[in-house]
């Protein structure tokens, strides 16, 4: 009985700790965050894709959030040229992992 509780509790506490590294990795990531954020705002028809005007989008809100070139971006409206650098497969939609790839 008390064996099992202890096997219990043991297999709380990883759960708990495995919880604690995945909070302390997004934390880390606080601009990761945010662009996921961003990504899903920008995505207005909600198909989990950007296209290049919700990428527009995208990139003014990152602008607003001082991510990354993203002011810059907005600032010389090099919009197309930022596009085609994420767009890695090169069929006029960005994916979540085409950006992530980008922006890490
Ligand atoms: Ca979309
Ligand atoms: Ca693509």
């Amino acid at each position: 009985m008390e064996k099992k509780l202890v096997i219990v509790l043991a297999l709380a506490t990883i759960a708990a700790l495995s919880t604690l590294g995945a909070n302390a990795q997004q934390a880390s990531g606080a601009n990761k965050q945010k662009v996921a954020e961003n990504f899903k705002k920008a995505d207005a028809n909600g198909d989990g894709m950007l296209t290049r005007s919700e990428f527009e989008r995208l990139i003014q809100l990152n602008a607003e959030a001082n991510i990354g070139q993203a002011a810059q971006i907005v600032r010389f409206g090099r919009y197309d040229m930022a596009f085609n650098r994420i767009d890695a497969d090169r069929n006029g939609l960005l994916t979540p992992q085409e950006f992530q790839a980008f922006a890490r």
